[in-house]
């Protein structure tokens, strides 16, 4: 009887966390997913983490100053609201490398603020404002499907999976940079890319995170992650960790572990200026030696995107955090 009534309270517990991840905004049930005996975790909803992508895209290319950034941003910050998430949103000036004033905004959403230990999540929002790449047409806008909004989709669609949830031990820290792409490319200034990260990590008070992960187009078909050189030479520890996770979810074949070269972007700044290791889970062919043929072109519309490719690195992020301690 009492072995009975205990069996009773441990199904009405695992029924009622069950029940209680209904989506809010889909009618679908969220499953619990028990990897070993400590880590229990949410399920990434890949076609919830596409139709994000998809949000973003229909605004058209975030391009700042114009007024489809500004609405995609409103955006981002009305659906953490809706998560629950505490926003702070860092409105800022910045100056590109061929002289344009840019009014930008680093937008941070906030998830079980009370934990003293955080994690860091980012990935820049906004979109280059050519396709200077592309072979027929250089300066035309194109939509940053991947390049950009793909990495939102991913972290939005993580925002939503919290607030639907069980909470982590650990807090998550959102953070949405603007101002990525305006850069020089062809061995130009490193320092004209990520003007949101650089002004971030200058002016974030006494902000800080156990580690950071970084995502940089990361919805492709076909996208493999090598160990980026500055995420393998300032956060070995974070690439085992999170790579190891992916390679454990079955993941390995996007998460390769291949090294590819170093590459300025968003994490650099973090890693150097706000002393946060940080990892780039970034879009690469180690054989080509190349981002992919979308990049920075015409081609890096929805075409390209591919729910498998969310799937793997919204699991893989799911599972460290939950993991934590
Ligand atoms: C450089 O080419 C130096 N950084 C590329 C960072 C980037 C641009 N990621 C996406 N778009
Ligand atoms: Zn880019």
């Amino acid at each position: 009887m009492k072995k009975n009534l205990k069996t009773s309270l441990l199904l009405l517990a695992i029924s009622t966390i069950i029940s209680s991840c209904s989506d809010s905004g889909k009618n679908e049930k969220q499953q619990l997913v028990v990897a070993n005996e400590k880590v229990v975790f949410p399920t990434f909803n890949a076609d919830s983490a596409y139709s994000f992508v998809q949000e973003q895209v229909n605004f058209g290319p975030r391009i700042p100053n114009t007024a489809a950034h500004i609405a995609a941003g409103d955006k981002i910050i009305a659906r953490l609201k809706a998560y629950g998430a505490n926003v702070h949103v860092q409105s800022f000036e910045a100056t590109t490398y061929d002289g344009v004033n840019l009014k930008l905004r680093n937008i941070m959403g906030q998830l079980n603020p009370e934990a003293k230990k955080r994690i860091l999540l980012a990935a820049h929002w906004d979109t280059r404002p050519w396709a200077s790449k592309d072979v027929l047409n250089p300066k035309a806008t194109f939509d940053g499907a991947n390049d950009g909004a793909s990495g939102v989709g991913v972290l939005l669609e993580i925002a939503r999976t919290m607030a639907a949830n069980n909470t982590p031990a650990v807090g998550v820290d959102l953070l949405f940079f603007d101002g990525e792409d305006w850069g020089q490319e062809n061995g130009g200034d490193p320092e004209s890319w990520c003007l949101g990260s650089q002004y971030w990590a200058k002016h974030k008070g006494n902000y800080t995170a156990y580690y950071g992960i970084l995502l940089d187009m990361v919805g492709a078909e076909g996208a493999q992650f090598p160990l980026e050189g500055y995420s393998y030479q300032m956060a070995k520890k974070i690439t085992d960790k999170v790579w190891s996770s992916a390679s454990k979810m079955g993941y390995g074949k996007y998460f390769i572990a291949k090294k590819m070269p170093a590459i300025t972007d968003d994490h650099f700044y973090v890693n150097t200026l706000a002393n946060i290791p940080m990892v780039d889970v970034l879009h690469y062919d180690p054989v080509n030696g190349y981002f992919g043929d979308f990049h920075h072109s015409t081609k890096d519309n929805m075409s390209i995107i591919y729910k498998p490719t969310l799937k793997a690195v919204g699991q893989t992020l799911l599972y460290v955090v939950y993991a934590e301690k």
